[in-house]
């Protein structure tokens, strides 16, 4: 089966591959697509962006598409940045951070500013995955990865907040994880994982 796998974030799209192919599926990227067309993620919660998102993409490429919407939550900052995960560094709440380097680098940097001196670091990762055929035919599914916030950056693998989330019964940040490590407890990979399953059902 293939499947197009809509996301612009090359870090995701390098673990969807990863884990999908060990399932047989064969995984088609928006760069693999000759016309180019992007969805906005406009909405309050992950799983309706993610819908919106493999909705969209679903109909407009006429293939089955697989959208995700994930982020980090801090049990401190109610919750933030969630849906503002990938744009935290320029939302009003926090105050904004400059971005020097990269995205990433903007949004860790301005994490840490928040978290400075704060003993809760309580944080999860947060995936929601779905499914949707051209046929209006849809399936979802959602992983946690629970954690704690680093003092600072450690580890050059995985992307985003990768390098200061240490996952629970873990002394080392997901960024020092291999690949295998990652997708074994990541939130991505239990979604993943479920939605497998639910599509083995019924396919
Ligand atoms: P697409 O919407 O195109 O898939 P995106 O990067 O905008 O790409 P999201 O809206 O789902 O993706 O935002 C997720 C952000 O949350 C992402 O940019 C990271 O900052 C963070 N994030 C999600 N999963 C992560 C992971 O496994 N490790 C570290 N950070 C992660």
């Amino acid at each position: 089966m293939r499947i197009l796998v809509a996301t612009t974030n090359k870090g995701k799209l390098k673990e969807f591959k990863q884990l999908l192919e060990p399932f047989g599926i064969e995984v088609l990227s928006l760069d693999d697509m000759e016309e180019k067309f992007e969805v906005e993620e406009d909405k309050q919660t992950f799983l309706e962006n993610a819908i919106k998102k493999a909705k969209e993409y679903a109909k407009f490429y006429n293939l089955p598409v697989i959208a995700e919407d994930a982020g980090l939550e801090v049990e401190v900052l109610n919750g933030y940045p969630g849906v503002y995960s990938a744009r935290f560094y320029d939302i009003d709440f926090g105050g904004k951070e400059e971005v020097l380097d990269s995205k990433d680098k903007a949004n860790i940097k301005k994490l840490l500013r928040l978290m400075e001196g704060v003993s809760n670091r309580k944080a999860r990762f947060v995936s929601n995955v779905v499914f949707y055929s051209p046929d209006d035919f849809g399936l979802w599914a959602e992983g946690y990865c629970e954690g704690v916030i680093t003092e600072e950056p450690k580890g050059e693998g995985g992307f985003g907040y990768d390098p200061v989330f240490q996952p629970e019964g873990y002394e080392k940040t997901m960024a020092q994880l291999t690949p295998e490590e990652k997708n074994k407890i990541s939130h991505r990979g239990k979604a993943v994982r479920k939605l497998v399953e639910k599509l083995k059902k019924v396919l």
